[in-house]
């Protein structure tokens, strides 16, 4: 007996409208997030005009924003930007694991994918490495795991 075709989503932008959450904190590497995400929207042939951009001012932030764009209806997908260094913070656990665990429910909660592009690094190159231009990008990636995403729970 073969195995079944497994069902899987397509990494494209066609007919989906996205919004991108994105923390301010850090922005010099969030903005490289942004750019990245961005240019993966284009890319995988997403219109601009159906690509919302929301700012807040940490990680902390994200998964209220992120559930409130979820839970409008709007949007086929979330990503969710931010950066948290442990360095800069003595409550890096708080910052990040709440981040972390309040998209993750944005997500089950509004049945909207919610893409974690977050980084939580240990120093500044790490971070600079995650935001660099072209491959491993990390808000390029969550861009394309919004979009399976979107499209496979089309599919489901
Ligand atoms: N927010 C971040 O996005 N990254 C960080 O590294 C960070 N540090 O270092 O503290 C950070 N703190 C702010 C936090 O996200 C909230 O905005 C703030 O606590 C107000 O709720």
């Amino acid at each position: 007996m073969s195995t079944p075709r497994p069902l899987e989503g397509e990494v494209s932008a066609r007919g989906l409208k996205v919004a991108i959450a994105a923390a301010r904190f850090n922005d010099f590497i969030v903005a490289s997030l942004l750019k990245g995400a961005t240019s993966a929207w284009l890319e995988r042939g997403g219109s601009p005009d159906d690509l919302a951009v929301v700012r807040v001012p940490g990680a902390f932030e994200l998964p209220l924003a992120a559930k409130k764009l979820g839970a409008s209806g709007r949007y086929h997908a979330v990503v969710a930007l931010g950066c948290v260094i442990r360095g800069d913070t003595p409550h890096f656990e708080y910052v990040a694991g709440e981040c972390a665990r309040g998209l993750q429910q944005a997500s089950l909660e509004t049945g909207v994918p919610v893409a974690f592009g977050v980084l939580t690094v240990e120093t500044v190159d790490q971070a600079l490495e995650r935001a660099a231009t072209g491959a491993g990008n990390k808000g390029a990636e969550a861009m394309d795991t919004a979009l399976e995403m979107a499209s496979l729970l089309g599919r489901l």
